[in-house]
């Protein structure tokens, strides 16, 4: 796909870049999009396009293999075919297909994750040693993307929890901000100002310390596929799926509420907490149900959204007295 250039100069520094730029270089960018027909679903309506048959040449991944975790869900799972080709991960188009074309591309080693802010231990972590730092177990989580599908994943990885444990935030820390790494150079989508790059993303302290919160580095007893995240993620199975960041480089413990790439694009329609909550509509369209992926023949008809994600049992403590109307 050509897409012309927007009015910015790639010899400016993102540091010089201020938010009324990203701002004119957004609409500008929306306006072309437009005139071209780009997809993604999550961005303004004016973003919508066909989509391009897939291109897949997967590699061998190496084994990931995980314990089984009572914390797991009884779903049937996904199939893997659609695990890894039906992504969402912008850096690398917005097209749904795009990610398994390109995100080989993406260089997870050498890797390390930095460790900053409100916290005793700082510094990067290499990615050899975070795969050690605590037993790898088998979660099989429900995923619902805001745009009203789902799917049952096989993830491998440990809570963050124990990464929390080890690094030890101080006392003033209340958020956990993740931000995703910038690959110029492999990242093709990172050219439209489509989010404000990085890609970042973030919780509340006991939100990250939960148990179901999980660091990830595999799916289907494999190392992650560039598409869903290689080399680490996060996932969060009762938020929506634009919670669940890819490819993590930065892990920073702050006292005040971070910035979240997608609240930044559209506060509107994004909040910080995304619950997956059935009773608070999306602006432009239902959250009352969704469609599993793999399962979707004609006749199936679209499965209720439950409250949480069905995790409410495990969570619903986290968001007591809260409006979740207004906390979205
Ligand atoms: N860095 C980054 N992380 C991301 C995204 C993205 O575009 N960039 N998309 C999010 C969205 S909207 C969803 S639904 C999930 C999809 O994860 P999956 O492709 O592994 O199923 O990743 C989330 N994490
Ligand atoms: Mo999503």
């Amino acid at each position: 796909m050509l897409i012309k250039k927007p009015t910015y100069h790639d010899d400016i520094l993102p540091s010089e870049i201020t938010p009324r730029d990203l701002y004119r270089r957004r609409r500008e960018f929306l306006k072309q999009a437009a005139a071209l027909g780009l997809a993604g679903t999550m961005l303004p309506q004016s973003v919508r396009a066909q989509t391009a048959a897939p291109v897949i040449e997967q590699g061998k991944l190496a084994k990931l293999a995980g314990r089984a975790s009572p914390l797991s869900a009884k779903d049937k799972l996904t199939p893997h075919k659609d695990v890894v080709t039906y992504n969402n991960y912008y850096e690398f188009g917005t097209d749904k297909h795009q990610p398994a074309q390109y995100a080989h591309r993406l260089r997870s080693r050498p890797w390390s994750v930095a460790i900053e802010g409100e916290v005793k231990n700082k510094g990067p972590i290499d990615i050899e040693d975070l795969l050690k730092l605590a037993p790898m177990e088998e979660r099989i989580y429900r995923m619902r993307c805001v745009e009203g599908w789902s799917m049952v994943i096989p993830w491998v990885g440990y809570s963050f929890a124990e990464l929390v444990k080890r690094v030890q935030p101080t006392a003033r820390a209340k958020y956990v901000a993740f931000t995703t790494a910038l690959q110029p150079d492999t990242m093709i989508g990172l050219r439209l100002p489509v989010l404000e790059w990085p890609y970042v993303e973030g919780l509340r302290m006991d939100e990250a310390m939960h148990p179901l919160t999980l660091l990830c580095f595999g799916l289907y007893g494999e190392v992650l596929p560039g598409q869903n995240g290689a080399p680490v993620r996060l996932v969060v199975p009762w938020k929506y799926g634009f919670k669940s960041i890819k490819s993590i480089d930065k892990i920073t413990f702050m006292e005040s509420m971070p910035k979240t790439s997608w609240n930044v694009s559209a506060a509107h329609e994004y909040g910080f907490y995304s619950n997956v909550n059935p009773a608070v509509d999306h602006p432009r369209w239902s959250q009352a149900t969704e469609r599993r992926i793999g399962e979707d023949g004609f006749f199936t008809p679209k499965r209720k959204t439950l409250m949480f994600n069905g995790y409410a049992e495990q969570v619903a403590g986290l968001y007591k007295g809260m409006d979740l109307k207004k906390f979205y």
